[in-house]
């Protein structure tokens, strides 16, 4: 008994430490919380004069992208009726997204050129993880 106990005690730490050391941000971010605000955004994207910078990419479920207006020209970004910024020229709009799946978005002003694809996928979780702590 004594020893079983001593035993899981010694090892669960050492686990648990060397899981956080490897991936901390993703730990962090997908079982602490609500809200995320004063994490780093996982994207940022610039909007230049005509185009998306990166148009398309992927992010991980409960990360923040900012999009960054660039080259002083009107712009907005819209990804459905899941968000949608001001028509602006200056400036930085973030969406985070909370739920899987394939995210089209454009400008609306360009859209025939600004259009990209946000990919947001789920984080594996260790299943142990949360629960060994004590
Ligand atoms: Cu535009």
């Amino acid at each position: 008994m004594l020893l079983a106990a001593v035993a899981l005690g010694a090892c669960a730490p050492d686990k648990g430490s060397r899981f956080s050391a490897s991936g901390t941000s993703i730990g962090d971010d997908v079982s602490g919380t609500n809200a995320g605000g004063g994490l780093k955004p996982a994207v940022v994207v610039r909007l230049e004069p005509l185009t998306f910078e990166p148009a398309d990419f992927q992010v991980q479920v409960g990360r923040r992208v900012v999009w960054k207006w660039a080259g002083g020209v009107q712009h907005n970004v819209r990804g459905g009726d899941e968000f949608k910024s001001e028509l602006k020229s200056s400036g930085e709009f973030s969406h985070t997204f909370d739920k899987a799946g394939t995210y089209e978005y454009i400008c609306d002003v360009h859209a025939t050129t600004m259009k990209g694809t946000v990919e947001v996928v789920d984080v594996p979780t260790s299943p142990t993880s949360s629960s060994s702590q004590p």
